[in-house]
């Protein structure tokens, strides 16, 4: 049995989150007011597959995978790139390849009590954000 990720959580903290977007090639205006932001995550999950909505005042993101299976992401809204993408588990840990112009890309998401922690990474760059469940 995987970890259940289902649910509804708000962003409560958000490191290194301007470095991670350098990496990215994100312009200064767009960083300046992505940086404000305090993002949901939407996570609908049956068994391996997942529907993860990255939701905000400003831009909406949203992707679906299944777990194993390498898929074509194109990161519409953000960076614009096309990645081909795999995301594994690592224990309850969700790892997520993302294959392209950017080296070393991915991200990792694994649940605390209550709490959805993520880890984005970008060449050189760590951001680390914490989501708290919605009441
Ligand atoms: C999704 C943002 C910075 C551009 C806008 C910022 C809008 C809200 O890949 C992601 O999530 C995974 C894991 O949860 C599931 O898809 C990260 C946000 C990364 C990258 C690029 C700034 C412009 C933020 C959409």
């Amino acid at each position: 049995m995987p970890a259940n990720y289902n649910g509804t959580y708000n962003m409560i903290s958000n490191e290194n989150f301007e470095s991670y977007m350098r990496a990215l090639g994100i312009d200064f205006a767009t960083r300046k007011i992505a940086n404000l932001l305090k993002p949901q995550k939407v996570i609908e999950q049956n068994g391996d597959f997942f529907r993860m909505k990255t939701i905000s005042s400003f831009r909406n993101y949203s992707t679906e995978f299944t777990v194993g299976t390498e898929y074509e992401e194109e990161t519409k809204g953000l960076d614009n790139r096309k990645c081909k993408s795999m995301v594994t588990w690592d224990s309850d840990k969700l790892v997520c390849i993302q294959k392209g112009e950017k080296k070393n890309r991915g991200w990792k998401h694994w649940l605390e009590e209550d709490e959805l922690h993520l880890e984005l990474t970008c060449e050189d760059a760590v951001c680390k954000q914490v989501y708290k469940r919605a009441p």
